[in-house]
């Protein structure tokens, strides 16, 4: 028997459309979801490589406990009874001796997430985490300080744009599959693309213009840029008189920061930086600077990301064809969103979060989903009071949060760490417990709402029975729930039925799925009225250049420049970032994907690989005051001398994934835990390494 499945790819959390193909109980084939605009049956080569993973042998196979130490390989295979009772035993005893706040919940996002919320919430602990921060904390605050909405709420119409700015964003190797189709079909009718980057990505190689920056001074471009915007009035004054507050500030402030200025921060020409302001500004409003997807280099990167909203400001590309848009929910077409399990009458918790998100220390930062790098400085001082338990979903602190040999130490003083996985990741070899979860193609999930011009809502679907001893997130926590007295709030006992909860008032039903895979809300886009019909959840209800928001909790709207300086030993400032092979640190142990991307390298500069004896393919030691590590150095003039850059998610430490064990180095292990305090971002690109041959 033939069947096609629509449902949601899963090899990143992009969550692309996809039409499964299976045959007699078994998947033969994905593409992407034919009946979606803008995706029409396209996929990225790790969307592709979903059916290594469903027939790996070496994934999680069933629920595991470790009989050994820590991080040892004396796994025993339970069964889910054994798994789940021993879990939630030991999450009652740490609860009554330590109170509910003590057990901290930490997820990558997930169409779940408000299953795992509700859990914590029911309990009684403040400290459910999402990994939001450290890909974009720094984003989503400053989108709040200048629209009063979140990054989250904002989308960009880059199909009818007429020049893209990217400041690192890597386009088409750190994929969306929608956004790498939609910016082709918009440089095919004449978009222009700016790349900015130290390193010549695959990106920069496909731009109009490319600028080998400074790494880490785009701060300061972006001052000259407006500079030159703001003196030679090239913005949209019609836009800016009407929604925008703190013009005058703005001008004044970047009134010393000439071209002239900036070419000496950053190394690109003043005449350049002239030239792409008045370029740009013939364009608008269809203008993208892209606001970036990771914003999470630097201790000031707020104001970095503010800098680049506020060129889209000026050029008036806010809520414009071509430009940036406010995402648009059901509620705009006065209709139901589906319902989440959060939204249940459970009491509020009170008790201060581990990452302290709210107090003053942090006050910034989205408290939906708090500061996971403060995890390993919260466990290893108690503060601000012990933490004893870390229950880790689809999420992988040691490889994901900076200074992984401060992570592991942190670990190391828990009483209960466990997994809900799909792969022997670092987290789940340094568990006493492993809860294996389905993999995408394996179960459905809850329903995801995708706000946008168009509302639309689509779903994830079971394509095939589980292979293995698996099961969903929402049914494992369900069974933890059930043992910790607080069951209650879970009323379902399958995913499906908790999609026809969550659908309930909505006006669709699941089987309204089948015939394409999503539903819609409404047809035609819907742009506001630019005029009067622009909503900003500012206290001025305007966009705000000086931040209420900023300025409220003590932190300025336009801090002064400072220079990046280089470091004083001579050393690099270590980059990474992101390859069209591999997501993350998940997809290393991919039958295919390992094959074709099997280790990372460090990018070097030929003339300072030169001057270290270092050759092109040689074994090198990458060392920084946190960590090392032995790693083939590619020996190229495409990167800025300054800097070194590798690839993040390599390095395994399990041996069980053996086809990416010891193979590359963890980023995570050579850069130090710093934050944006004011963002919430880690600031990834301010560590430093020496190089030298092996
Ligand atoms: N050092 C360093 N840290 C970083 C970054 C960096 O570049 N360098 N990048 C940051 C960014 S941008 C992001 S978005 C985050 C991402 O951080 P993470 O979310 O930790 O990374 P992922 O690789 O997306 O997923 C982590 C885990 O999810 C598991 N997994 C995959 N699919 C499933 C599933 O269906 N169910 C379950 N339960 N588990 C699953 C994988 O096996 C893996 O262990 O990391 C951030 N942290
Ligand atoms: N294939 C693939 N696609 C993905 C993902 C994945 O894991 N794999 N993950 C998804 C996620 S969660 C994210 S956050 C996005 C990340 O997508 P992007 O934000 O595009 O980020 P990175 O891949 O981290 O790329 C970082 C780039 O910044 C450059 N860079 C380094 N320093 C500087 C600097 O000082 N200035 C400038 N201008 N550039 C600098 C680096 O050279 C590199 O090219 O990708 C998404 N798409
Ligand atoms: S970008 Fe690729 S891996 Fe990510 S969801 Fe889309 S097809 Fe899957
Ligand atoms: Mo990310």
């Amino acid at each position: 028997m033939r069947k096609e499945v629509f449902s949601l790819c899963f090899m990143c959390s992009v969550r692309c459309p996809i039409k499964v193909t299976v045959e007699n109980g078994q998947a033969r084939w994905i593409e992407g979801n034919p009946h979606v605009q803008g995706i029409e049956g396209s996929l990225c080569p790790r969307g592709s490589a979903g059916l290594a993973l469903l027939n790996d042998s070496e994934r999680l196979q069933s629920p595991m406990i470790q009989t050994g130490a820590r991080g040892s390989s004396g796994w025993k295979k339970v069964s889910w009874d054994e798994a789940l009772e021993f879990t939630a035993g030991k999450l009652k005893t740490i609860i009554e001796a330590h109170g509910a706040r003590s057990v901290v919940f930490g997820e990558r996002t997930n169409l779940a997430t408000h299953v795992s919320k509700t859990f914590m919430k029911a309990i009684g602990s403040p400290n459910h985490f999402t990994h939001d921060a450290l890909c974009k904390g720094s984003v989503n605050t400053a989108c709040r300080s200048l629209f009063g909405i979140t990054d989250a709420e904002l989308g960009m119409d880059y199909k009818n744009a007429r020049q893209i700015i990217v400041y690192g964003r890597n386009i088409f190797e750190s994929i969306e599959v929608k956004m790498v189709n939609a910016v082709i079909e918009a440089m095919e009718n004449g978009a222009r693309l700016t790349s900015i980057d130290p390193r010549v990505s695959i990106t920069s190689t496909k731009a109009h213009r490319y600028w080998m920056i400074r790494p880490g001074t785009d701060l300061a471009l972006n001052y000259g840029l407006m500079h030159v915007i703001l003196k030679e009035d090239l913005f949209d004054a019609g836009f800016v008189d009407r929604w925008v507050l703190g013009l005058r500030e703005l001008r004044d402030f970047v009134q010393p920061y000439t071209p002239e200025w900036a070419e000496k921060e950053t190394g690109i020409p003043a005449g350049e930086i002239v030239s792409l302001a008045r370029e740009v500004s013939k364009d608008k409003p269809g203008v993208i600077f892209h606001m970036g997807y990771r914003g999470a280099h630097h201790v000031n990167e707020i104001y970095l990301r503010r800098s680049i909203l506020m060129l889209n400001i000026l050029m008036g590309s806010i809520e414009a064809k071509g430009g940036y848009f406010i995402k648009k929910g059901p509620g705009e077409v006065g209709r139901k969103a589906p319902r989440k399990l959060v939204e249940q009458d459970l009491p509020r918790v009170e008790a201060t979060r581990f990452d302290k998100v709210g107090t003053s220390e942090l006050p910034l930062p989205d408290a939906s989903h708090g500061v996971p790098q403060m995890l390993p400085h919260a466990i290893l001082n108690d503060d601000p009071y012990p933490i004893k338990a870390l229950i880790a979903n689809r999420f992988d602190p040691l490889m994901s949060i900076p200074d992984a040999n401060l992570t592991k130490e942190a670990l190391s003083r828990l009483d209960l760490v466990v997994s809900i996985d799909i792969n022997y990741s670092n987290i789940a070899w340094y568990s006493d417990v492993i809860l294996p979860e389905s993999i995408y193609l394996e179960r459905t999930d809850c329903v995801q709402q995708a706000n946008g011009l168009k509302p639309q809502l689509f779903l994830r679907r079971e394509a095939v029975a589980p292979r293995y001893d698996t099961r969903p997130a929402p049914i494992i926590i369900k069974a933890l729930a059930d043992r910790l007295g607080v069951g209650r709030h879970f009323p379902y006992e399958s995913t499906e039925e908790l999609v026809r909860w969550q659908l309930e008032g909505t006006g669709f039903t699941l089987e309204d799925f089948d015939r394409k895979g999503f539903v819609a809300y409404a047809d035609k886009p819907i742009f506001w009225d630019r005029k009067d019909g622009l909503k900003f959840k500012t206290p001025s209800r305007k966009i705000e250049l000086v931040s209420s928001l900023l300025e409220n909790a003590g932190f300025p709207s336009f801090p002064p420049y400072e220079p990046v300086m280089l470091d004083a030993e001579g050393r690099f400032r270590l980059t990474v970032g992101r390859c069209a092979l591999h997501t993350h640190v998940s997809t290393q142990n991919n039958p295919y994907l390992s094959e074709l991307a099997p280790e990372n390298v460090l990018w070097i500069h030929t003339r300072r690989a030169d001057e270290l004896g270092i050759r092109n393919g040689a074994y090198v030691e990458v060392a920084s005051g946190r960590g090392s590590g032995k790693i083939r150095a590619f020996v190229t003039d495409l990167i800025h001398p300054e800097t070194v850059f590798m690839l993040h998610g390599f390095g395994h430490e399990a041996p069980w994934a053996t086809r990416c064990f010891n193979k590359g180095v963890s980023d995570s292990a050579l850069q130090e835990n710093l934050s944006d305090p004011i963002g919430g971002s880690p600031a990834l690109h301010d560590t430093f390494v020496s190089v030298k041959a092996a």
